[in-house]
């Protein structure tokens, strides 16, 4: 596979996010390759790691001084093979090219996985949401829009939130839309659940997670029942995967955010974890503040210049990486290993670097990787769609339920793919094959486009 990887590096040399995730991808499908020789006289590697089209664009904005502000847009249309691009906006200041470039090239192989009708993609911009008003959130979003809006549409491209993006960015977003093209359609997921969202897609991340995990261990007897668990994040995702943990009986302990994190022994419980959503959703204030509340808790803050991550380095049975990619690095991995963790499920996407999968794989923890792991959101956001085309709602029960039976799909498929290409209990192999078989037989049916 280091022709195809080597392409990628020489074409794009500054993208080492995107060289990461296709890497990965490459390595695990290169027995499926070697099997299926019609794959690569059809230049099937070489036509993935091409985005169909990307968008760039010029965001201006005027900010509460009347100062105006220019930023960067971008969407990635990665693949169509399956259905209209899917995938989320990210509005961080680390955002360029690459990381969305990565962040698409995953969506492709998790939104296989779904078994849901859906393609490829990601956006975003360079826009940083904190310290912001409501008003520039909103005025920054609108003009977004005002680009994005003739790329996108219902069976076109559909985008969704990711960090920086919550039901507010998404309220924004969809108003501009809806005005620009004088309809009202399921463009975006993520709605308001008044005005054509899903219930549990708030949810569906952080609980597909958790009900992730919990297959994982049911296939050596075990449950989260009493497990004490790491989840790094304090967002959307962190946030919901604390509550279905706490509500299965296990014990969370810490959280995060870019900043700092908090270690509390005694327990996160329902009520702490309540505090924290409104510390985050409504003040949108610092994880520090846990700490200044709960006196239990003990607050590190973050270190750029250290080789670990301390979050990481408390005796734990699981762990949940729920904020960012490549969080947790080789020192990280080895040190949840010696502090006796045996499973690792990735709410957020690509956090762990290679060197850290490897000490995963080598170590034979139950290792959820991103791709399977948390596409329970974006497989609500198809359940979104679905019922937005059916114009009805169905409840909780039903939502999540689906969303169940999605978890325990991909979960199996993994497991099964993994086994055929003779690595078992390997979810990375087993995911990256299973993700790349359905879109590749999908791209060679439709011919050479
Ligand atoms: P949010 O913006 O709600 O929360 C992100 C959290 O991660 C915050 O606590 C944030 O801290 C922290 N964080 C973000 N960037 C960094 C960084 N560079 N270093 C340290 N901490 C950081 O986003 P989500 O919860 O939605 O997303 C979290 C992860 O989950 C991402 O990897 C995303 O791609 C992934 N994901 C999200 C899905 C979704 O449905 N939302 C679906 C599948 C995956 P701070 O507040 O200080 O920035
Ligand atoms: O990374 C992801 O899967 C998401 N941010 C969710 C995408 C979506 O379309 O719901």
């Amino acid at each position: 596979m280091s022709d195809i990887i080597e392409i990628v590096k020489n074409r794009d040399p500054a993208e080492k996010e995107f060289h990461q995730a296709v890497t990965e991808v490459m390595e695990s499908v290169k027995p499926v390759l070697d099997q299926n020789p019609h794959y690569r006289q059809a230049k099937i590697p070489e036509r993935l790691v091409e985005p169909e089209r990307v968008i760039l664009f010029r965001v201006p904005w005027m900010d509460d001084q009347g100062e105006i502000q220019v930023n960067r847009g971008f969407r990635i249309e990665m693949n169509s093979a399956l259905g209209p691009y899917k995938g989320g906006l990210r509005f961080h200041p680390s955002v360029n090219l690459g990381i969305l470039k990565f962040l698409a090239f995953e969506q492709v192989f998790k939104n296989s996985l779904t078994t849901l009708p859906m393609g490829g993609g990601k956006g975003g911009s360079d826009f940083d949401p904190k310290g912001k008003s409501d008003n520039e959130v909103m005025r920054f979003c609108h003009s977004f829009m005002c680009e994005l809006f003739r790329h996108i549409g219902p069976n076109t491209d559909v985008p969704a939130g990711d960090i920086g993006v919550g039901a507010r960015e998404i309220g924004f977003l969809f108003g501009m839309y809806k005005k620009l093209r004088n309809e009202f359609t399921g463009v975006l997921t993520g709605k308001g659940l008044n005005w054509g969202g899903s219930l549990i897609r708030p949810e569906a991340t952080g609980y597909g997670s958790v009900y992730f995990a919990a297959e994982m261990l049911a296939t050596r007897n075990e449950t989260l029942e009493g497990k004490t668990c790491l989840v790094s994040g304090s967002g959307n995702v962190a946030q919901f995967t604390a509550e279905k943990l706490i509500e299965l009986g296990a014990k969370v302990v810490t959280l995060s955010d870019s900043s700092g994190c908090i270690f509390d022994e005694t327990g996160i419980d329902k009520q702490k974890l309540d505090h924290v959503k409104v510390l985050k959703n409504v003040r949108r204030g610092r994880i520090k503040e846990y700490a200044d509340k709960y006196s239990a808790a003990i607050y590190t803050p973050a270190d750029p210049e250290a080789d670990h991550n301390p979050l990481w380095d408390h005796k734990a049975d699981c762990a949940f990486p729920s904020a960012t990619q490549n969080e947790i690095n080789g020192k990280d991995a080895q040190n949840l290993v010696n502090n006796g963790v045996v499973l690792v499920c990735e709410g957020a996407n690509m956090p762990t670097t290679p060197e850290g999968v490897d000490i995963f794989l080598a170590n034979k923890l139950l290792y959820g990787p991103g791709k399977a792991a948390n596409a329970g959101g974006v497989s609500v956001s198809g359940l979104e769609m679905t019922q937005n085309s059916m114009r009805l709602a169905w409840t909780r029960e039903e939502v999540d339920n689906r969303l169940k039976m999605i978890m325990k799909s991909i979960h199996q498929t993994s497991l099964e793919a993994a086994e055929q290409y003779g690595t078992p209990g390997n979810y990375v192999n087993g995911a990256n094959i299973a993700g790349f078989v359905k879109v590749v037989d999908a791209m060679l049916d439709q011919g050479l486009v």
